[in-house]
């Protein structure tokens, strides 16, 4: 049950959230929630589920051109895991009374969200270890806190997919270690991936604190855990020493080690560029909205025999006939 933010919500419930909230228990479908905590989950759930499976599509692209069957095997293990993610978090946001055709429909129709980093194309094999050792590790970074997140069928999402996220970062960053012991040439397309991706991949945890209108409040919910820019220094601080033992160089001049924080300072990333990807001007986005389009309307046909199938089946067990 929800109430319109404007609504009062009925005696004592408003209450029962927040002291929920406050001893930081799980809010789950059955309970109240105001209405404003249940669209910001749908549309964070709903964002993160569209990027998974549009997260398929760059790295999809080289499933035919991997170099060896061992290597097809680890990616198709890989995009078939992404697929399963957007699942189980459409099925998340089933329990907020969203229904995922409808999802997809606005997805479609771009009138939600998926993330910037998926709007770049993947030009190299490197760039499957990069996206592997970069994309998946802030993936990481900003879905481990989200394991902990308040509500309860997004936060139990969360747990089994930073398992195979983890698997994915190491799958990448093997990748890259046996290019990197390979020839000059495959050390080359290593360090041309690494200097195409860093940026975006900074740009994946959100414009800047001061910049991010849902953060407070996503924060005040437990929703979110900790802020964009968090995550980001999080990110860095992760990384930096793992491009050291790969022998990469990560293209931001001002990228240093500062003793007095205990943290990296890094540059800024181009917010502008940030801000046109997600409007839509990103270098794929036109291509990655047309592909999901192309293969929602394929599908058509295994939805409805897969509706038809349910229903024969249902009505088999009503009769009493079911085998
Ligand atoms: N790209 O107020 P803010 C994966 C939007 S999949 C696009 O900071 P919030 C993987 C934001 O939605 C990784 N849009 O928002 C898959 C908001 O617009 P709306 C996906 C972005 O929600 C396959 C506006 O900008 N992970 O791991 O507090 C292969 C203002 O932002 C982006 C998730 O989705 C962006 N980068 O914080 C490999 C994690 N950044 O919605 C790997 C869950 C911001 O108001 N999501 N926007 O119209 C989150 O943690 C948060 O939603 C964000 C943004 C940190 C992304």
């Amino acid at each position: 049950m929800t109430t319109t933010d404007s609504t009062p919500a009925p005696q004592g419930l408003q209450e029962h959230f927040d002291a929920t909230i406050a001893r930081d228990q799980r809010i789950e479908p059955r309970d109240w929630m105001p209405d404003g905590y249940r669209k910001t989950l749908v549309r964070q759930i709903a964002q993160h589920a569209h990027s998974e499976i549009i997260g398929m599509q760059p790295e999809g692209e080289w499933i035919t051109r991997a170099p060896s069957l061992r290597r097809k095997a680890i990616l198709f293990a890989k995009v078939q895991d992404e697929a399963g993610h957007g699942l189980y978090l459409y099925s998340a946001a089933e329990t907020l009374g969203v229904d995922r055709a409808d999802l997809t429909e606005k997805l479609i129709e771009g009138r939600q969200k998926y993330s910037s980093i998926f709007n770049y194309p993947t030009l190299s094999f490197a760039d499957v270890g990069v996206i592997g050792w970069f994309v998946d590790g802030a993936a990481i970074c900003n879905q481990v806190p989200l394991c902990r997140s308040s509500y309860g069928p997004y936060a139990r999402a969360m747990v089994r997919i930073c398992k195979e996220e983890s698997f994915h970062q190491r799958q990448g960053y093997e990748l890259l270690l046996t290019m990197m012991r390979g020839t000059d040439a495959q050390r080359e397309m290593v360090q041309d991936a690494v200097d195409r991706w860093w940026w975006p991949s900074l740009m994946m945890f959100g414009p800047p604190d001061d910049a991010s209108p849902n953060s407070a409040q996503s924060m005040a919910w437990k929703i979110k855990r900790h802020s964009n820019d968090e995550l980001r220094r999080r990110f860095v601080d992760m990384t930096v020493p793992q491009a050291e033992k790969l022998g990469v160089t990560l293209p931001d001049p001002d990228l240093r080690w500062n003793e007095e924080s205990g943290h990296h300072d890094f540059g800024t990333p181009d917010w502008d560029e940030l801000m046109r990807v997600i409007k839509g001007d990103g270098p794929l986005n036109t291509e990655r909205i047309e592909r999901r389009r192309a293969a929602h309307d394929e599908g058509a046909w295994v939805r409805e025999a897969a509706t038809a199938h349910a229903a024969k089946r249902n009505k088999r067990v009503q009769e009493g006939t079911a085998a």
